[in-house]
């Protein structure tokens, strides 16, 4: 069996369906503390989970002897600066419950997300690579440089199999974004559709790495089933995506929607954080270890997301 922890989340989401697609709806147990959306609901096997829960994870773990295990639940930038000690507590308690849990019940592979925050403003700004002076001021931030620590850790202590990815900024139509900072260019195609206007909440000039969800699923399938001896770090690997501006995406969206308008609201505190993360990311150690290729470029996500969403507001 395999748990999805977080299920409901917009990496969660996808991945329940990707890996249902793979295994079968009956071996994925999306997991998750809220009721399951529907786009779960209807296709398999759900349990209530809570990650700051041992006792309620152990029960889920010992019913189903998972072989794999992926967690997505967390608190994200935004929301986590907005509830620091919650963040970090949610984000590491809920990591460490299911690193103790994975070398208790023998889970073959685990499979936990990083991010690009794990940078800060004294990191390399462009072509940010793999290794290089990392000062995140986010609590968010730091709690994935400290999981990526405690994977690295369980790792080499016990010999977990855990498999990170620092995604960039994820843009997807099937799941909302869960309050993040990169959220701009989700909402962004939403209210394309719906006013044909959007007040971004990040400046104009604001280039950050993003990704379509597309490619950021497949890389995690990708990684999952690379040969372990091929990988150099349990850590999170640079995954670069696509970076861009909000005025960028808004260009491109335009070709779409030729009378789209976008205006700025200013001074949001969503902007530091913005402005103390990367504006490229350097992928090439996830290309040499594990032969990661981008597909989706902004054009190609930008009509993809539109085609899409056009038929879900029709
Ligand atoms: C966030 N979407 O904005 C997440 C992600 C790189 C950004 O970690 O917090």
């Amino acid at each position: 069996k395999i748990l999805v922890i977080g299920a409901n989340g917009q990496i969660g989401t996808e991945l329940v369906t990707a890996l249902r697609g793979i295994y079968g709806a009956e071996q994925v147990i999306a997991c998750d503390i809220n009721n399951p959306i529907y786009a779960i609901r209807n296709n398999g096997p759900f349990e209530y989970a809570n990650v700051m829960d041992k006792e309620n994870l152990h029960q889920i773990f010992n019913k189903h002897q998972p072989t794999q295990v992926y967690l997505l639940a967390a608190m994200l930038s935004a929301t986590g600066e907005q509830k620091p000690k919650l963040a970090w507590d949610l984000n590491m308690t809920g990591l460490l419950n299911i690193l103790d849990y994975a070398v208790e019940f023998k889970v073959a592979k685990v499979f936990w997300p990083s991010s690009i925050a794990v940078f800060g403003p004294h990191s390399p700004q462009y072509n940010t690579p793999q290794y290089c002076v990392m000062d995140p001021n986010t609590v968010y931030g730091f709690s994935k440089l400290a999981g990526e620590r405690w994977c690295e850790y369980y790792h080499t202590k016990y010999g977990v199999d855990v498999r990170s990815i620092r995604y960039p900024g994820l843009i997807g139509w099937k799941a909302s974004p869960g309050g993040g900072t990169t959220d701009y260019a989700v909402h962004i195609f939403h209210e394309a559709i719906k006013n044909g206007s959007y007040q971004s909440f990040l400046s104009e000039d604001t280039a950050l790495p993003m990704m379509y969800m597309d490619d950021a699923i497949r890389a995690t399938l990708q990684l999952m089933e690379a040969p372990a001896h091929k990988l150099s770090t349990r850590a999170g690997y640079n995954l670069g995506g696509i970076s861009f501006t909000p005025t960028m995406l808004a260009q491109e969206i335009k070709k779409h929607i030729p009378g789209f308008t976008i205006s700025y609201a200013g001074n949001d505190p969503r902007q530091a954080i913005a402005d103390s993360w990367p504006k490229s990311i350097d992928d090439s150690v996830a290309q040499a270890d594990w032969d990661w290729k981008i597909e989706f470029d902004l054009a190609k996500m930008t009509e993809d997301m539109l085609t899409n969403l056009k038929k879900v507001y029709s």
